[in-house]
C-alpha cells in the first residue's frame, strides 16, 4: 500500500462530504479506472464507490486553521474527545469537531498502524470497516484512507431517531459489534473508543450491517502505547482508562455496556452536573435502572448491563462470551415469546 508517490486524485474522484471528525474529514469517492465492469464480483465492485478520510499532519500544510474555539488540549474534540465533550445534561450530545485541527505524528501513525494490523489479521469481517488504500501526500502532509462506504448512518443517529429500541433491536446490534470486538480482539486490537458514532451502517435498511469504525486511538498489544493520558469520550469511558489502568479488550466490553444501556433507555447510565462527578460515579460503577424507564425491561438485559459494567474489568463478559449470551443471541425473546404464546393460549 501507498509507499509510492501516487495522487489520490489520479485514481479517485472526489465529491460530497460524509463527516468531519477531530483531525480529519470524510468524503465520498469513486474510483476512476475502466477497468471495472459490472459483471466483476462484489468485493470490486464494492470498493469501486468508497469514503476517503484525510487526516492532516501537525506542521504539514500550510493551513493549519485554528480550532473554532481555543481549546488547550491538542486532543479536545472529536476522536480525541478528552474529558472536556460535554460535562452534564442527561440527552446525547455530540462533541463538537475542531475542524481544521491537524493530528499529530504519533496519532496518525498509530491510526494508520492499527488499520494496516486490521487488513493483515481482521479483514474482511462484516462488522469492522475495510480500508482499500492509503496515499500520503508529502507537499501537504495529508494522508488519505480509502475506506469502505457506509452510507447507512451512524448507530447514534438511529437512537436519537427512534428515541430508543426494542429488546430485539438492540440484542441485534449488540451482536453485530460483540461480532467486530471479538474480530479485532483476537488480533489484539482494543478500540479504546467505542461509542455509537462509531459505528456505522453499511445501508439505510433497518437490518443493514453495521461496521465498527474510527481507529485513531486504538491500540495493538505488542506495540509500546503512542497515544498516552486520558482520552475517549467521557460518556462511554471505563473506571480503568479514567484511573489510567491497565487497558485490555474488557475496556471495549464497558463502553459496549455504556452503548446497550442508551439503546434501551434513550439516556446514558451516568448522567451528573460536572465531569468530575460524571467521573466519580463511572469510578464507583454508580448508576441505576430508573423504575419509570426499565420497569418493562427484562431483567436478562438489566443482568448483561450489570455484567458489562463491572467496575471491575475481569467480571466482565468478553466479546466471545457475548455472543453465546442467550438475551444477545435472541434465545431470550424467543422464550418470552413462546411463554406469552403459552399464556394466550390458556
Ligand atoms: C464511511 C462513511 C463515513 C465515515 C467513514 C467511512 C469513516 C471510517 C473510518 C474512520 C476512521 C478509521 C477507520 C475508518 O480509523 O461517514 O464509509 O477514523
Amino acid at each position: 500500500m501507498g509507499q509510492e508517490e501516487r495522487k489520490l486524485t489520479d485514481e479517485y474522484e472526489i465529491s460530497d462530504v460524509l463527516g468531519r471528525g477531530g483531525f480529519s474529514v470524510v468524503r465520498k469517492g469513486k474510483r476512476k479506472s475502466s477497468d471495472h465492469h459490472d459483471d466483476q464480483d462484489d468485493e470490486s465492485r464494492k470498493q469501486v464507490q468508497v469514503a476517503i478520510k484525510t487526516l492532516r499532519r501537525m506542521g504539514g500544510g500550510k493551513t493549519v486553521i485554528q480550532s473554532r474555539e481555543s481549546r488547550g488540549s491538542k486532543q479536545g474534540g472529536g476522536g480525541g474527545g478528552g474529558a472536556g465533550a460535554g460535562g452534564g445534561g442527561g440527552s446525547m450530545v455530540r462533541p463538537l469537531p475542531m475542524s481544521g485541527a491537524a493530528v499529530s505524528d504519533a496519532l496518525l501513525t498509530n491510526e494508520i498502524l492499527v488499520m494496516r494490523r486490521i487488513v493483515e489479521s481482521v479483514s474482511p469481517h462484516e462488522n469492522v470497516i475495510e480500508l482499500y488504500d492509503v496515499f500520503e501526500d508529502a507537499r501537504n502532509g495529508a494522508v488519505h484512507l480509502v475506506l469502505e462506504l457506509c452510507s447507512g448512518g451512524e448507530l447514534f443517529d438511529r437512537i436519537v431517531r427512534r428515541d430508543k429500541y426494542t429488546e430485539v433491536g438492540a440484542a441485534a446490534v449488540v451482536r453485530q459489534i460483540a461480532a467486530g470486538l471479538a474480530a479485532l480482539h483476537r488480533a489484539d486490537i482494543v478500540h479504546r473508543d467505542l461509542k455509537p458514532e462509531n459505528c456505522l451502517f453499511l445501508n439505510e435498511r433497518p437490518d443493514s450491517p453495521l461496521k465498527i469504525m474510527d481507529f485513531g486511538l486504538s491500540s495493538v498489544e505488542e506495540f509500546t502505547d503512542p497515544v498516552v493520558g486520558l482520552f475517549g469520550s467521557i460518556d462511554y469511558v471505563s473506571p480503568e482508562a479514567l484511573s489510567q489502568g491497565n487497558i485490555t479488550p474488557k475496556t471495549d466490553m464497558w463502553s459496549l455496556g455504556v452503548i446497550l444501556y442508551i439503546m434501551l433507555s434513550g439516556y446514558p447510565p451516568f448522567i451528573a452536573q460536572s465531569n468530575r462527578q460524571k467521573q466519580q460515579m463511572i469510578l464507583a460503577g454508580d448508576f441505576s435502572f430508573y423504575e419509570k424507564t426499565w420497569k418493562n425491561i427484562s431483567s436478562s438485559a438489566k443482568q448483561l448491563i450489570k455484567s458489562l459494567l463491572a467496575v471491575d474489568p475481569q467480571r466482565r463478559p468478553s466479546a466471545q462470551e457475548l455472543l453465546d449470551h442467550p438475551w444477545v443471541r435472541g434465545d431470550s425473546a424467543k422464550e418470552d415469546q413462546m411463554d406469552a404464546e403459552v399464556v394466550s393460549r390458556l
